[in-house]
């Protein structure tokens, strides 16, 4: 029995992972906007994974507002709560409300469901840059590259890379500082995300989500950051309609490729 448990856990995560190596889309980050994208794509038929770097995805819907585990979510996007299967109450004409911990679960749940493929545990410390446009990812395990211990990666191709890390805008910042590039920003560069304005965030989100580079989108708080938007707080209408967002400027772009 022990032998055959080994091998039913080793064969199949690298049954999931040879499966992978070559994928249409690859999500960086499993928060809000990265698990909405994902559905999307695979939705649509695309072969998509998702790489997060902690042991659950979730990024920072599991914790609401300084650990209170309830999220505030506008009117304009509770189509995607619906879809999700999320129950939410109603606070006032504009506001609803959804328990933290079954709006994660749900949209970790649901994205699964959908065929996406999601690898926790695993961190982006790279992307694979050839012909000018950014064409996969370079991985390895989380607990590494946060220890910082010098082992090699491995690689996987994609036909999009999605930055969507949150607030650091990992993705972005590594194409950008090493390849000495001018991103489809309104400085060529990385501007940094601004002080709290909630409103503004939570269009700029939105507005924000953007391909950066050929190759490369970012969502949610990575394109505030990209761009220079301002951080919203636990409002989560913004984080699930971008999702929507890059999940549309991608299949435009594969689908007329
Ligand atoms: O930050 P996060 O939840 O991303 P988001 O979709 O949503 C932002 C909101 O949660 C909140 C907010 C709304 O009011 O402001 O912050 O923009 O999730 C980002 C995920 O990416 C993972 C990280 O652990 C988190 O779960 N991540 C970050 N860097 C990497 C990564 C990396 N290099 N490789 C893999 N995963």
């Amino acid at each position: 029995m022990e032998s055959i448990i080994s091998k039913a856990i080793v064969k199949n995560f690298f049954e999931k992972l040879e499966n992978c190596l070559e994928l249409d889309v690859a999500i960086v980050g499993g928060g809000p906007s990265g698990l909405v994208c994902s559905t999307e794509l695979a939705k649509k038929g695309y072969k998509v994974a998702l790489f997060e770097e902690d042991l659950a995805p979730g990024g920072g819907m599991w914790g609401g507002a300084m650990m209170f585990n309830e999220i505030v979510v506008q009117k304009e996007a509770i189509q995607i709560l619906d879809e999700f299967k999320i129950s939410y109450q109603k606070f006032d004409d504009n506001y609803y409300t959804a328990d933290s911990v079954e709006a994660t679960s749900s949209l970790i749940y649901h994205s699964k469901k959908a065929g996406v493929k999601i690898f926790n545990c695993i961190s982006i410390e790279d992307v694979v840059f050839l012909n000018n446009k950014v064409s996969g990812i370079v991985i390895n395990w989380g607990p590494v590259s946060k220890s910082k211990m010098h082992i090699d990666p491995l690689i996987i191709t994609a036909k999009a890379v999605l930055d969507a890390t949150g607030h650091p805008s990992e993705i972005a910042k590594i194409t950008a500082s090493k390849n000495d590039i001018q991103l489809l920003t309104e400085t060529g560069n990385i501007s940094g995300e601004k002080s709290l304005s909630m409103e503004k965030g939570e269009q700029e989100t939105v507005k924000n989500t953007s391909m950066i580079y050929p190759g490369l989108y970012v969502s949610g708080m990575a394109a505030n950051g990209v761009h220079g938007g301002f951080r919203m707080g636990p409002i989560f209408g913004g984080m699930l309609l971008s999702g929507k967002k890059s999940a549309d400027l991608i299949h435009q772009a594969l689908k007329d490729a």
